[in-house]
Formats: structure tokens, C-alpha cells, sequence
């Protein structure tokens, strides 16, 4: 695998050198500074193409180009947006990109409620708790209709959450939902929340996953043409929240998605930690399914209880079979004859760490950790192939 860690730009904590000396050839990145919807255009690609490669790495997948609202609910300014879309597109594969990872989720790219949950060892993971979201979506944004959406002993959960959180506590949670984890390029108020969600009445499953075929229909003829793979990111979590619907969590979905637009350039960014939380999804059976759509891959473990609350834990512990997972994905890449890019999907937040401000999920430390724990278990199994 082309083993690459991302990366935030020039105000990432993190720095290429650092991403440089855990041992990796590349970074996934992204033009943040550009405002969602707008065309990235040759000379601002450039210019970050230019810094990355002063140190020796090299850009070759871009996560993500996020898909505007617009796009998402088919609402006024749908045709200027998707046509900024195919040209960044395009200038993308100018400058020698060849994927690029986008999401198809409503209103919040990834959601978790805890930032900072306390592993035994000392060092913090991310967590997330149905109750809390509860808490913050019946009690905290007070959400219309919020009540009806959830069964009598989930909203009761939800108040004992909340009745055990103090006011910290409460601002807290508000924030890790609405005020936007690193690399969603959304942040809100609790009213502009609101008023994205509202949005979305009127689309249930079935219009959302219209509204992606339709996007999918336009840009991935383009990004074929140039040469791009596409690379859709699974919910996270995939699983329903706040009353928005979900059409990127599950196999069956997958397989809509790819047999809309059969195209080899409409694929899958496969991420195990967000299609690991549900017991549902059988991740080595996934991947022998896609394996001719696996254009990049996200290496993290979870584990889940049976509340459907899940903590990132180690990236060779928990419910993903880290193991069986890299076997299959080294066995595709045999086959396909390709090397496919994979980053470790964030990390714990630990030793010297602890004491700095990172980017949650996205410090140095606990990365380069399962990074390390990651290439030994690929060279390992890559090993066993020979002998
Ligand atoms: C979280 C990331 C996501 C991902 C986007 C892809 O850590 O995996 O933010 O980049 O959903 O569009």
C-alpha cells in the first residue's frame, strides 16, 4: 500500500517533515482555505502541490472535494456548483491527482460526541454515545419534531445523559456536533444548525440517494475522461442521525451506488472504522465484493457496545479483523497490479501529545503509532504471500 497520512495544510500542527519521518511516501490533503462549492484552481493546487513536494512526498489524493449543500438537496445554484465541481475536477488531474475522496453525508461531514474519552492508559480517544447525541438533539437544539424520531426509553436515556453533564459538559457536546471536526468544512450556531437540517425536509433515503446518482452522473464521466478515480467516503457513523436520512453505509448501498454509474472511476474510499460499527456490515466480504472500486483506504479499529456507542480504539485492537482486513486488501492489489493509497485513520491522542492543542483524531503521535503498527503487519502478511 502507498502508505500516506493527512494532512490539514500549512496550519496543521503536524508538519510535513513530521508526516516525512513516520515513514510515509505521501499525504492526502485539501485546499481548506477555499470556501465549500468554489472552483480550486490551477495556480492554488499548484502552489500546494509545490510545498508538499519540497519535502519529498508526494499529492496524489485529495481528501476531499466537499460536495455543497446545494448538490446534496438539489436546491437553486445546483448546475453552477456541480459545474465548479467538474473544473476542479479537472484541474486536479492537470496538476497529476488521481483520486479524490468526497462525502455524501447531510449537513455534518463526520460526527462524534466525546473528544477526548479517557482510555484506561491515560491517553484519549474518540467516542460516540447515542445517549449524548439524544441529549443534544431532544434537550440542547431542542430540534422540531426531535421527540417523535426516537423510541420512549432513548429520550429517557438522553435526560439521564444530560442530567449527569454539567453546564461545560453541555457547551462541550453542543460544540463537538455543530462546531465542525477537522476537515468538514462546516461550522454553525445552534439557529444556522437548525436551518441547515430544516433543508433537509422533504428528503428521505430515497431522494438523497437520487440526489447522488445525479451528482454521480455528471462528475464521474469527467473524472474518467481525466483520468481521476472517485472516492466515496461511508458514513460516519453509518447509521441514521438527527432525523437525516443515510445512503452510504452499507453494501446494498455501495452496490447502488456503483451499478448507477459503472464506471471503473466511480469507487470507494473503504474506511473500516466507519463501516466497522455496524455488526451488519461483514468488512472482508465488502471487500471482495468492491475490490475492482477500492481506491483508497482508511486503516481504523472500533469498538462498539450494545447501546450502538462506539470509542476508536487501537488500530490492531477492537472489532475490526485488522489482520484479515490488510490480507484481503494486499490480495486485491496483487490481482489489480496496483499499489492503493491507505492512511491510519486518526489515532489516540497520547504521550507528549496530551499537553499539546491538535486536531482531534489527527495528532502525531497516536498516528504515527498505528501507522508503524499497520506497515508491520502489511510487511508481515506481504512476507508470508512469498514464502
Ligand atoms: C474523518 C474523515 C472524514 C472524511 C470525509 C471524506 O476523519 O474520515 O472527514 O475525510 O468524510 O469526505
Amino acid at each position: 500500500m502507498r502508505q500516506t497520512m493527512r494532512w490539514f495544510g500549512p496550519g496543521d500542527p503536524v508538519s510535513l517533515q513530521d508526516i516525512l519521518q513516520a515513514g510515509c511516501s505521501g499525504v492526502v490533503t485539501a485546499l481548506h482555505h477555499i470556501p465549500n462549492g468554489e472552483v480550486w484552481t490551477k495556480d492554488e493546487i499548484q502552489r500546494r502541490k509545490r510545498e508538499i513536494e519540497t519535502w519529498g512526498l508526494e499529492w496524489k489524493v485529495v481528501e476531499s472535494v466537499p460536495v455543497h449543500e446545494s448538490i446534496k438537496t438539489r436546491q437553486a445554484g445546483w448546475g453552477v456548483f456541480i459545474e465548479n465541481y467538474k473544473q476542479t475536477i479537472r484541474n486536479l488531474a492537470k496538476q497529476g491527482i488521481s483520486v479524490v475522496t468526497y462525502n455524501f453525508m447531510p449537513v455534518l461531514d463526520w460526527t462524534r460526541t466525546d473528544l477526548a474519552y479517557g482510555l484506561p492508559d491515560g491517553s484519549r480517544a474518540l467516542r460516540f454515545e447515542k445517549s449524548a447525541l439524544t441529549a443534544f438533539d431532544v434537550f440542547l437544539l431542542k430540534r422540531n419534531n426531535a421527540q417523535k424520531y426516537y423510541q420512549e426509553e432513548d429520550i429517557k436515556r438522553g435526560e439521564e445523559k444530560l442530567k449527569s453533564m454539567t453546564e461545560t459538559e453541555r457547551s462541550q457536546l453542543v460544540r463537538n456536533i455543530i462546531a465542525g471536526l477537522p476537515g468538514s468544512e462546516e461550522s454553525f450556531t445552534l439557529e444556522q444548525f437548525q436551518m441547515a437540517l430544516d433543508l433537509y425536509r422533504g428528503i428521505d433515503e430515497d431522494r438523497l440517494r437520487e440526489n447522488l446518482i445525479l451528482f454521480l452522473k455528471e462528475i464521474v464521466p469527467v473524472a474518467d475522461e481525466c483520468g481521476i478515480k472517485m472516492a466515496i467516503h461511508p458514513d460516519d457513523p453509518p447509521f441514521g442521525i438527527l432525523g437525516l436520512p443515510r445512503v452510504v453505509s452499507t453494501a446494498v448501498h455501495l452496490q447502488i451506488i456503483i451499478d448507477a454509474v459503472p464506471l471503473a472511476a466511480n469507487g470507494i474510499c473503504f474506511c473500516t472504522g466507519s463501516l466497522g460499527v455496524r455488526p451488519d456490515n461483514d468488512l472482508t466480504a465488502m471487500l471482495k465484493e468492491f475490490s475492482e472500486r477500492i481506491h483508497f483506504v482508511h486503516l481504523r479499529n472500533i469498538r462498539r457496545n450494545e447501546a450502538g456507542d462506539f470509542y476508536e480504539d487501537n488500530h490492531l485492537e477492537g472489532e475490526v479483523d485488522m489482520f484479515a482486513v490488510v490480507r484481503e486488501i494486499l490480495r486485491i492489489m496483487q490481482r489489480r497490479k496496483v499499489s492503493i493509497p491507505m492512511r491510519p485513520d486518526h489515532g489516540h491522542q497520547m504521550l507528549d501529545d496530551l499537553k499539546k492543542k491538535t486536531n482531534p483524531g489527527y495528532s502525531a503521535i497516536g498516528r504515527l503509532k498505528g501507522l508503524a503498527e499497520l506497515r508491520g503487519l502489511e510487511m508481515g502478511i506481504a512476507q508470508s504471500f512469498l514464502r
